[in-house]
């Protein structure tokens, strides 16, 4: 039988700079594979601890040492001599070794860590492809990538509040097709910004971060451009938003749009995002209002949840018992999914189920602070979630992922790619 002989860990660095855990697993059959852990910036309160050292001495207090000594010590002695192929068993003995609810002992990061590399490594040891091994014979659709092609918020230093303005190449037949349309967008988009005396320079995702006088002008840039670049807006390339709006909610509630020196109550809000909505070819707006204001969610959702794709992040952390709530108050109708918001892989995979049982559209997702690990490609294609979300099409722990999924389009012989069928009521 072949057992788990050893897991280590490594403080490594992401793509912004932070410490963040590397975690190894090593096979009786002498497989060895890794994992990196991603990090966010604009955090959700519900999601699972993300355990940093707090020495102010080394990384600004982010060191991960405490993390990468559990995984060395707690996590290795419990798990040494398992099965690697038993993912629900790892996961739960992962989960009761913490004993808190948000893995506030052991942390979430170096639970993941373990989490992902048990998979990845138990996929190497049968010699197939992680999205097989997860996924099985059903795993064959390419998710339909959104990229962040302007960034704001608390991810870029400009003067735009919305955190992120993606493009949805959804009226394409390959994912191949589409990546090579959303490119040619993003190299156009560039030249238009350049042209109007705008920086290029680029935020945490990727996307371009120049400092435009309001919140609809990103969409007016990202529109020209999708024309220059020979597309049709909407039927071909659709936009998205993530406005990240826990992020810039009043301690009176209101909504303090700082570019256009607005204040608005949720309702206004909602009445801003229908007038974009009629405007625009806007098909998926993500974290519209705060998580904590699910009154006002429940009325984003009356208005305009038969429209489009309202997105919950901040508001559901990938927490299975967050989104039965959300379910059962009608609440938003898609989730998305960041596996280090939850800790381990079965929970992720739990609260998908969820989701897609209930008719909620699931959307894989990065973190703003990643690495070069593509996990989440190989994962969206086996849970069918059909949608990833992984940044612009530049910075290599972005396009990581995207190049992933462009090997694993090539290898399957019938793949789909559902753009045109997820969105077709726009
Ligand atoms: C988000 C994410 C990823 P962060 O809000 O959706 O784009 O950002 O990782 O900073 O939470
Ligand atoms: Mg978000």
């Amino acid at each position: 039988m072949i057992y788990i002989e050893n897991i280590y860990s490594q403080e490594v660095i992401d793509s912004r700079g932070n410490p963040t855990i590397k975690a190894s697993v090593v096979l009786s059959d002498g497989n060895i594979e890794s994992a990196i852990v991603p990090s966010g910036a604009s955090t959700g309160k519900r999601e699972a601890l993300e355990l940093r050292d707090g020495d102010k001495m080394r990384y600004l207090g982010k060191g991960v040492l405490k993390a990468c000594e559990n995984i060395d010590t707690t996590i290795s002695n419990a798990l040494i001599g398992s099965s690697p192929f038993d993912q629900s068993h790892i996961d739960s003995l992962l989960k009761s070794l913490d004993g808190t609810n948000n893995y506030s002992n052991l942390g979430a990061n170096a639970v993941l860590g373990v989490s992902m590399a048990t998979a990845r490594v138990a996929a190497t040891s049968l010699k197939i492809p992680l999205y097989r091994y997860i996924g099985g014979i059903n795993a064959i659709n390419i998710p339909v990538p959104m990229l962040n092609i302007i960034n704001g918020g608390s991810h870029a230093d400009n003067t735009v509040d919305f955190q992120e303005y993606m493009i949805i190449p959804l009226g394409f037949d390959t994912f191949k097709d589409a990546l090579r349309a959303s490119t040619e967008v993003y190299h156009h988009l560039k030249n238009i910004l350049k042209d109007a005396h705008h920086i290029t320079s680029i935020g945490d995702e990727g996307g371009f971060a120049p400092n435009l006088k309001n919140n609809a002008e990103p969409i007016e840039f990202i529109l020209k451009a999708i024309e220059k670049a020979g597309y049709r807006p909407g039927s071909q390339i659709a936009i998205a938003l993530d406005v990240a709006a826990s992020e810039f909610i009043q301690e009176d509630n209101t909504y303090h749009l700082s570019a256009e020196n607005k204040k608005l109550t949720s309702e206004e809000l909602v009445s801003y995002y229908e007038e974009l909505v009629d405007k625009y070819p806007i098909v998926s707006i993500e974290d519209g209002l705060s998580e904590d204001d699910w009154s006002g969610w429940k009325y984003l959702t009356q208005r305009l949840g038969n429209k489009i794709q309202l997105v919950g992040d901040d508001l559901f952390v990938t927490n299975k018992e967050i989104l039965k709530h959300g379910i059962e108050q009608n609440i938003a109708n898609a989730i998305l999914i960041k596996p280090n918001q939850i800790g381990t892989i079965s929970e992720t995979i739990q609260t998908v189920q969820l989701a897609q049982k209930n008719g909620y559209k699931c959307i894989m997702s990065h973190r703003s602070g990643e690495s070069e690990d593509t996990f989440i490609a190989d994962f969206a294609i086996a849970l069918n979630t059909g949608e990833i979300k992984t940044g612009s099409t530049s910075r290599s722990e972005r396009i990581a992922k995207y190049n992933r999924l462009l090997q694993i389009e090539s290898e399957i012989s019938n793949t789909e790619y559902s753009g045109k069928e997820l969105f077709k009521n726009k």
